[in-house]
């Protein structure tokens, strides 16, 4: 079975985690479903995320790294809710040089 059918980068476990449809070009608004930076209104960054509540057989950790080899988990809060839709952010400090954050899919 084809884990991207329509092409656009973002495998079927990553449009289901992220509450995106499988098909079809995806808005703006979805995209920004997608983990990312977010610079907020007092200029901080956020790497941000949404999850779907309703979803229990998936689970996401967020890792961290200042190297892309040595992960740790790092926690994050949820910034917003709609209904079962959660946006979870960890704060960046930008005084560190440089660091890495991913979310991690389990089944
Ligand atoms: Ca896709």
């Amino acid at each position: 079975m084809e884990t991207d059918p329509n092409h656009d980068g973002i495998d079927n476990l990553t449009a289901y985690a992220f509450d995106l449809p499988p098909l079809g070009a995806l808005t703006e608004t979805e995209l920004a479903r997608l983990p990312q930076l977010v610079r907020q209104n007092d200029n901080t960054l956020r790497f941000e995320f949404t999850q779907n509540a309703l979803l229990t057989d998936i689970s996401y950790e967020v890792e961290t790294s200042v190297d892309l080899k040595t992960w740790e988990l790092a926690s994050s809060e949820i910034i917003s809710q709609d209904d079962n839709i959660e946006r979870h952010g960890v704060r960046i400090n930008e005084n560190e040089p440089r660091r890495f954050y991913r979310v991690k899919l389990l089944l």
